[in-house]
């Protein structure tokens, strides 16, 4: 019925409703109180991540109290976070809380799915268009569809044959009670990332399953999360400190509280160096990705000696020694892939029902009706498989929409397909400027898109949403109607990206961070898809830009 009615016109439409469009709306709002603003959400509810991720176990790794919007005083003065590092469900009421306080929801609409987005020249208008057909008209388009946001199933021969249960951890069944619903099962689950690792570790403590079977294809450096619970006397003690603690998350360059130790371990004793390790060990949180001697990530002999230490760890807690082998990384070192943190997962390996199928020994050669066949000839007779295979990362949270820019040319598009070679980023590989915008999008701005600083992500898009602010703002004082980045700043901003990223051990292994997917087509080759220099100096580069009037942009009127 909506297909045949004007399409509906607005000055901003935000795709995505976690806490990059909610921060966005709440800023735009302000800033632009005259402004037709809205935020287009696919899913029932506001928080993205957030509310798409409900497996058991979900927790946030970063310290709740830095992970919160840092703008509203009254809310952070109210706010009690009953735990340092926040479960899912408490993350998401906070999120809730936000919206409902700034009356938000009234400009969100949910269970809208944006299908397509199309620039007209013509009038220098997006015009997007949902699942259902209807379509929607905008002056700017605010990306924030987040990037982990696109599940990902294996590429396993069979998968649709299995007869019990199956989903993907984004895709939890709501009504699953799994203390109930789980206990006396065989449970397999694929995939050992920070999803798997919370997944697993939940599912072993929390219900009587028949058996836990863990389908491990590369070990991930897993290190303990320490998480506590805050009382309301440390809460009010908390209160008084955020101006410190969100003062020192902007000055490390990736904005969490930790900093490297300006030391390197070379230059220090290996009594000192078990010191520091012991203490980070022992700590809370990133502190012992992130606070470690300054070239662990740089120097392979460095992070040898860190990774041996962790390995020791590893030994220590798990009691079958040919087990704790394969949970061992063999292929990367401590910290070169995103450290999932763990609350007791090595230790779920010591029950009887928990068995790990390690797949640089075997691999799984088919998954039939009632389980998966391994290629040493075994057998895994399965009620529920669960895939924790994680997401098409950064770019991939784009290739849900069909994206056509300037001159109709494709956002994504492929090499081994002629049309394509004229995609804006071929093969999964971005080219942007400043991470916020792309060539060939005019008017639309990215909040955590690809060549942005993740590192504490609530942190990095304030950031991201502040610097999009500011370009609307001389947008808006020049009466201009179309903005794009220069050929040249996509170019330079690209070498910077790269640049920044060399000399890094993290360069050399396949992960989401370094844009590789073994399930998704282009995503076979490594590319520097984020920002991996230091967040202080992104932020003064986007303030120096603003400072001098956005020259790397080029701005037209429409007449
Ligand atoms: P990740 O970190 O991408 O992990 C996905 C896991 O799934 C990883 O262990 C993969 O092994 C495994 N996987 C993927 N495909 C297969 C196939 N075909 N066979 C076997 N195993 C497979 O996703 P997460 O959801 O855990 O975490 C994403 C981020 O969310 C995380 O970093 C946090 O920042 C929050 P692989 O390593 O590719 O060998």
């Amino acid at each position: 019925g909506s297909l045949s009615q004007p399409p509906s016109q607005y000055d901003v439409l935000i795709v995505g409703a976690g806490f990059s469009g909610v921060c966005a709306l709440h800023h735009i709002r302000e800033r632009f109180p005259s402004w037709r603003v809205k935020v287009l959400e696919a899913s029932p509810g506001v928080g993205g991540t957030w509310y798409t991720n409900q497996y058991p176990g979900a927790r946030v790794d970063t310290e709740s109290l830095t992970y919160q919007f840092s703008w509203d005083k009254e809310l952070l003065e109210e706010w009690y976070w009953k735990e340092t590092f926040s479960t899912q469900p408490d993350v998401l009421r906070y999120i809730e809380r936000v919206c409902e306080k700034h009356n938000l929801y009234k400009d969100i609409q949910l269970n809208t799915r944006i299908k397509s987005a199309r620039w007209l020249e013509n009038c220098h208008n997006w015009v997007l268009a949902d699942a259902n057909g209807s379509e929607y008209r905008t002056k700017f388009f605010v990306s924030c569809l987040g990037f982990l946001s696109q599940p990902v199933l294996p590429l396993i021969p069979g998968i649709a044959n299995f007869k019990g249960q199956s989903f993907h951890t984004s895709a939890w069944p709501k009504q699953l009670d799994t203390k109930k619903d789980f206990a006396g099962k065989r449970i397999g689950i694929i995939g050992t990332g920070a999803t798997g690792i919370q997944t697993i570790t939940a599912l072993a403590k929390g219900a009587e399953l028949k058996s836990l079977t863990v389908f491990q294809r590369t070990a991930n450096w897993s290190a303990p999360l320490r998480n506590t619970t805050i009382s309301p006397e440390q809460m009010k003690q908390h209160v008084k400190e955020y101006e410190h603690l969100f003062g020192q998350c902007a000055k490390t360059s990736s904005g969490f509280l930790y900093q490297a130790d300006p030391r390197k371990s070379s230059e220090v004793t290996h009594e000192e160096r078990l010191a520091l390790w012991e203490k980070l060990y022992n700590g809370q949180g990133f502190g012992k990705w992130l606070g470690v001697f300054k070239d662990t990530y740089t120097d392979r002999e460095a992070n040898r000696l860190y990774s041996d230490f962790m390995a020791e760890k590893i030994r220590a807690r798990v009691n079958d020694p040919e087990i704790a082998d394969s949970l061992i990384p063999k292929d990367h070192g401590f910290g070169m892939r995103r450290v999932p943190l763990e609350s007791g997962y090595f230790e779920v390996y010591n029950q009887s029902n928990v068995d790990l199928v390690d797949l640089r020994k075997t691999t799984i050669e088919t998954v039939d009706a009632s389980g998966i066949r391994t290629t040493d000839g075994k057998r895994h007779d399965l009620d529920v498989l669960i895939f924790a295979t994680g997401f098409n990362a950064i770019t991939g949270s784009f290739s849900a929409i069909d994206i056509h820019g300037k001159n109709d040319r494709p956002l994504l598009g492929y090499s081994d397909i002629e049309t394509g070679k004229n995609a804006i980023w071929v093969d999964h590989k971005p080219r942007t400027f400043l991470g916020i915008m792309a060539p060939d999008l005019p008017n639309t701005f990215m909040v955590l898109g690809p060549h942005q600083p993740f590192g504490n992500g609530t942190r990095s898009l304030e950031n991201a949403v502040d610097v999009v602010i500011t370009m609307l703002q001389h947008i808006f004082d020049h009466g201009y109607t179309a903005v794009e980045p220069k050929a040249d700043a996509v170019q330079a901003w690209g070498e910077h990206v790269v640049d920044s990223s060399k000399g890094l051990l993290g360069n050399e292994v396949d992960s989401w961070m370094t844009g590789v997917n073994t399930n998704v087509k282009g995503k076979q080759e490594r590319t520097v898809a984020r920002y991996v220099g230091n967040v202080v100096e992104y932020r003064k580069r986007c303030a120096d830009c603003n400072a001098s009037g956005w020259k790397e942009l080029s701005f037209a009127k429409y007449v």
